[in-house]
């Protein structure tokens, strides 16, 4: 009877556990190298200040957006607020994976979401999906474009400006490429249809939506004459083989060049990067609350207080990306008078039309016209991951194989001769 009892309190306690809320513990799910983490004690004091309540962060961080995907999709995981990109926020959408957002419930004058919106950024998200409004269930965060980050010194402004610098021989074993399959596809995918978009046949709009078998088989074959040249594929660790001049050409993406590029500058090398002339993907990661979160309220506080110009400031300088945060505050912040202006009114207004910022940061205009941003394939995604291992797969290469092949060879020899040796010398022993 005693065991019963206790059974049946564990199963009660792990139905609490799986249901429940826990109302002093945050799980955050991010972007690795994607906060200034000294803002993460402060929130838990400034949730207290605003509702007297106990609040402890744990933070976790992810490397690529298929990772977090699948903690959530498969897994389940109860993290209370993820970063997702946009075409990531539209499956989840999709897949009924998210909880809406209660801005209402954040009091008025502490409510950065509302104060700092940007009008540019409502109405990409609004775009995310046409059915649902992704503004409703996310907070964009950090945003940019992909582009070709490179080495100044030896690359010049006229090979950067193809995506077809990626398969450049010159460059051959010093070609960085992010292993991230949407980001890579995108850009390839467009460059091998630059005659169709020049003549209108197709639109940058189609190219994202395009997993048709024939474009996969057609940037497949391209990344298979990249790979050789291919000194990494790197989730993160691209920027530093940059910096320390490994690496000499990079498709990368923009907030990662800033960093490179401020970095690199202090020892010496010289990097730069740009969009290339062909057309890009802008990208954007917001803040959403999946359905397995338990503690909605803390989510909601957390990503309200990642809106604070100050916090959104602190964060852009930490790691090279540039807030979605729509403030003048965080404009003004950026402003050098010794830059080129840049024409921001898409962004800040008709006032921001020719500002003087870092225009790998905040891309001008003319940029963003020839960028689109990413759509959910749902199912297809499978046809492009498979695509992608295969690519990367063959990318080991027959000589990994061999030495693979080589120090298994080794290890049984070594393994033989030391049996042998310990049998000469104790012939008794069993
Ligand atoms: N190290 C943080 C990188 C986050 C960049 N997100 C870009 C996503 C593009 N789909």
């Amino acid at each position: 009877m005693k065991i019963k009892l206790l059974a049946f309190a564990a199963l009660i306690a792990a139905a609490v556990s799986c249901t429940g809320e826990r109302a002093d513990v945050l799980k955050v799910y991010n972007w690795s190298d994607y906060i200034d983490e000294s803002v993460l004690p402060e929130f838990e004091e400034w949730y207290k200040e605003m509702t007297g309540e106990e609040i402890h962060v744990v933070y976790q961080t992810f490397d690529v957006n298929e990772t977090m995907l699948s903690k959530i999709e498969k897994g389940h995981e109860d993290y209370d607020v993820v970063c997702p990109s946009d075409y990531i926020i539209e499956r989840m959408l999709n897949n009924g994976l998210l909880l809406p957002l209660d801005f209402a419930s954040i009091p008025e004058d502490i409510n950065y979401i509302e104060l700092n919106r940007s009008p540019y950024i409502q109405g990409v998200f609004r775009s995310i999906n046409p059915s649902i409004d992704a503004n409703e269930y996310s907070v964009a965060y950090m945003w940019g474009t992909t582009g070709i980050l490179y080495n100044s010194d030896e690359v010049t402004l006229e090979e950067a400006s193809t995506w077809d610098i990626i398969r450049n021989p010159k460059f051959a074993g010093r070609v960085l490429i992010k292993d991230a399959p949407r980001d890579v596809y995108g850009p390839v995918l467009i460059y091998l249809k630059q005659n169709e978009l020049k003549e209108g046949t197709v639109t940058l709009e189609d190219l994202m939506h395009d997993s048709s078998d024939e474009s996969i088989a057609a940037v497949e074959a391209y990344l298979k004459q990249v790979k050789d040249g291919v000194l990494g594929w790197e989730a993160d660790f691209g920027k530093e083989q940059m910096t320390k001049g490994r690496g000499l050409v990079s498709l990368n993406w923009s907030g990662d060049a800033v960093w490179a590029i401020e970095e690199a500058g202090e020892v010496g090398v010289n990097l730069d990067y740009l969009v290339p002339e062909e057309g890009s993907t802008v990208w954007f990661d917001g803040w959403v609350i999946p359905k397995y979160a338990k503690n909605i309220k803390a989510a909601t506080y957390f990503i309200d207080f990642m809106c604070r110009p100050d916090i959104a400031i602190r964060n852009m300088e930490e790691t090279g990306y540039v807030s979605a945060n729509g403030s003048l505050e965080v404009l003004e912040s950026q402003i050098d008078e010794e830059l080129e202006p840049v024409d921001l009114s898409y962004f800040f207004g008709e006032e921001a039309s020719a500002v003087r910022v870092d225009p790998v940061l905040y891309p001008d205009r003319a940029v963003i016209e020839r960028c689109a941003l990413e759509h959910d394939w749902g199912a297809d995604t499978d046809k492009l991951l498979a695509m992608w291992s295969r690519v990367k797969g063959d990318n080991a290469g027959v000589s990994t194989i061999v030495v693979i092949v080589l120090a298994a060879a080794a290890i049984i020899v070594v393994l033989v001769t030391k049996g042998r040796k310990k049998r000469h010398r104790n012939p008794y022993r069993r």
